[in-house]
């Protein structure tokens, strides 16, 4: 082991600066400043020189958040301050009922009052205690005198700081807020449980809870767990703050997350509005609240109104109706989707959650029902919050009515009556009956005509249905074949929308290769996927006879993918649809991306900032696709930086290091030339020797 020399310490505070503020700006700010590629590469880096130097490691280091040991099992800790419940308020008598309260107490007008309110997070309450500015211990709140020591766990959160922002630390600081799941975070979670077999969480707050309690804190790592502060039990010194909502900026200064919703209001009036709006944006907040919290904002004032009990009189919940309800199960019915997959729908007994009627909820899977041991006339828990499709949860075992009924999962699609077939290592199951079932064709025209698929204006899923029924519409190809004069014995279609519907097919001819692919539905084949491919092979026949290896040299194109791709496009029935589709005047631009000239072969290119006419990953996608590596970071070799909207320090360090720069309307002259081959990259300034130079394998560092 060497001495670590100056050179390698500042290296390590250099790291440690860079990865604590990408941490911040993308966690609590969400306004990320590092691609992930930037943050790894950082990171490993450090690991490299603790791993080499490990007298250097100290608790607040990035490296620190993942990684220790599994925990035997979590101690108690003793919360000093002991951590408070919150009385409740259920409608707006109670919130000016407790507004009058605390007038009356303080001998003011309630109208002069000021009030912090902000939503009340439906999460875990934990506790986290810095010292000179370093964390040192975090816990649940457990009965409020004593909770579990969960430090190693909390330490993966990215919202955390390890060590507290800003020079002057405080001697010691005790922050308590809430760890949450978002809605996004926690249907990819339960998601990829499912995939796998594993455990299912009813709603985000027991996601959040379990994630906590794991014992292995690299688990808890890989879980979406977000932490917003809301409150301060223990500062030293004072800082002066005379406000709790001063004491929340504070808390933002020192690195941490406050809710963004956190408002400062007057009298009952005031309080009362910020409820009703907080409730109509509740939906859209994108994770789970049950009410907002409404504490005095004068701190003063809060010593002098003390506690009652176990909560204190400054502040109140106000809660919000429950997202969860529980009605009954009436029926399932099985639909078919677009690629066959057999879903199972509860039909429930309508009940009102949160404000909106709810008659149906997804039960996911065969497995899924097995999970909640679910019956029909069962009375269940049901939950809906925001977007999320409703769901059920949990079914109440002991109301079970004696004649209550099995589910039985179909063994024939309830559309077409093909098989269903469950594939080894798939959770759906699916109808075998591929674009023969009319659920599936439906839903497979849908998507062929869909605005990103070929655009086809006017066919809509009524039409789709009707055509369906009829057997009109058998594959993709019969569309173009239908004449004005026949849909117009359709219901709702007239001669001018007849006529019309005829014309957008006629305009959906023309299309592009990309959307092309796009509309077939192969399976996982999305958008970007689609453009991908097109861009990949340039044309179909070169799609269609590729092997599975050669799919998956395609960008983010996995083995998963290239399989769907190879099984579409060695069934005869879908070449057939596709010579028909043909046949019937599909046609695009040839990209000839296969005899293209790649230009930049060699070349290293970097984009930072925002384009305007694509994203990021597009103008990747675009550069490489004539030859270039496109990387993270700049440095000398980089042959070229394409600066948009809010460049920062690449841009910076492009200029520093004389890297050619080009904004957005040049980056856009330069790929419409190199693309149609029509630039001479002699002419354009780089040379052969910059172009070999440029393919050293060092320069991503
Ligand atoms: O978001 C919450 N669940 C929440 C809980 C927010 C707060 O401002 C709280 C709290 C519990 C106690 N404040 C206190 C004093």
């Amino acid at each position: 082991m060497t001495q670590p020399d100056q050179k390698i310490l500042d290296e390590v505070t250099r790291l440690r600066a860079e990865l604590d503020d990408a941490n911040h700006r993308y966690y609590v700010l969400d306004d990320p400043s590092l691609t992930d590629a930037d943050y790894d590469r950082r990171l490993r880096r450090l690991q490299e020189i603790e791993t080499a130097h490990p007298a250097l490691v100290t608790p607040d280091s990035p490296t620190q958040r993942i990684g220790a040991p599994p925990d035997a099992g979590f101690p108690e800790i003793e919360h000093v301050v002991p951590m408070l419940s919150l009385d409740n308020a259920f409608s707006e008598e109670e919130l000016a009922a407790f507004v009058t309260r605390v007038a009356e107490r303080l001998e003011v007008e309630g109208d002069e009052l000021t009030f912090c309110c902000e939503p009340k997070l439906d999460g875990v309450a934990v506790s986290l205690v810095y010292e000179a500015g370093v964390l040192i211990s975090g816990a649940t709140r457990g009965d409020g005198r004593t909770g579990e020591g969960i430090t190693s766990n909390l330490r993966t959160l990215r919202s955390i700081p390890l060590r507290l922002r800003g020079e002057a630390h405080p001697e010691l600081l005790e922050v308590r807020g809430e760890v949450i799941m978002s809605h996004a975070g926690f249907e990819a979670l339960n998601a990829r449980a499912r995939d796998q077999d594993d455990k299912v969480f009813a709603n985000p707050r027991n996601a959040a809870a379990g994630s906590l309690r794991q014992l292995d804190p690299r688990v808890t790592a890989t879980r979406p767990l977000e932490f917003s502060a809301y409150q301060v039990a223990r500062l030293k010194p004072d800082q002066g703050d005379a406000t709790h909502s001063a004491l929340m900026a504070h808390l933002g200064d020192f690195g941490f997350r406050t809710s963004s919703e956190l408002a400062v209001v007057k009298g009952p009036a005031g309080v009362i509005d910020f409820c009703r709006q907080l409730g109509e944006k509740r939906d859209g907040l994108g994770y789970d609240i049950d009410g907002v919290v409404i504490k005095v904002d004068d701190l003063r004032l809060q010593r002098e109104l003390g506690f009652v009990a176990r909560a204190p009189r400054w502040a109140i919940a106000f809660k919000f109706p429950a997202q969860e309800q529980t009605t009954r199960l009436n029926d399932v019915e099985f639909q078919v989707g677009r690629t066959g997959a057999i879903t199972p729908v509860a039909r429930l007994e309508p009940v009102s959650v949160a404000g909106v009627t709810v008659s149906n909820a997804t039960l996911h899977n065969a497995d899924e029902i097995h999970r909640l041991g679910v019956m029909i006339g069962d009375t269940v828990a049901i939950r809906r919050a925001g977007d999320v499709i409703p769901q059920v949860v949990r079914v109440m075992g002991e109301l079970r009515p004696s004649d209550a009924r099995e589910i039985v999962f179909p063994e024939r699609c309830p559309v077409c009556d093909a098989e269903i077939e469950r594939l080894e290592g798939e959770v759906a199951a699916r109808c075998s009956g591929g674009l023969y079932c009319p659920a599936q064709r439906k839903e497979a025209l849908k998507h062929f005509a869909s605005r990103r698929a070929l655009d086809i204006d006017g066919l809509g899923e009524k039409l789709i249905e009707a055509l369906v029924e009829r057997d009109w519409v058998t594959t993709p190809a019969d569309l173009f074949r239908l004449q004005a004069e026949r849909l117009v014995e359709l219901p709702r279609m007239g001669q001018k929308s007849s006529e019309n519907l005829v014309a957008a097919l006629s305009k959906a001819r023309s299309t592009t290769l990309a959307r092309f692919i796009y509309a077939l539905g192969i399976r996982e084949v999305g958008e970007a996927t689609a453009a991908n491919l097109a861009r990949h092979f340039g044309t179909l026949e070169a799609l269609m006879s590729a092997e599975r290896a050669d799919l998956e040299a395609v960008e983010e194109v996995g083995p998963i993918v290239a399989a769907h791709v190879h099984t579409f496009f060695c069934q005869p029935h879908n070449r057939e649809t596709i010579d028909d589709l043909i046949a019937c005047g599909l046609h695009w631009e040839e990209a000839a991306v296969v005899e293209r000239p790649q230009p930049l072969l060699g070349q290293t290119w970097v984009l930072t900032g925002t384009l305007e006419s694509m994203t990021r990953d597009q103008g990747k996608a675009r550069l490489q696709a004539l030859g270039a590596k496109v990387s993270g970071s700049v440095s000398k070799k980089t042959a070229g930086l394409v600066a948009g909207e809010a460049a920062g320090s690449k841009l910076e360090k492009a200029m520093q290091l004389g890297v050619p720069v080009l904004d957005e309307a040049a980056f856009l002259d330069r790929l419409a030339a190199w693309e149609t081959g029509e630039s001479d990259v002699e002419e354009r300034g780089v040379t052969e020797r910059d172009a070999k130079e440029n393919s050293d394998p060092e320069d991503e560092r």
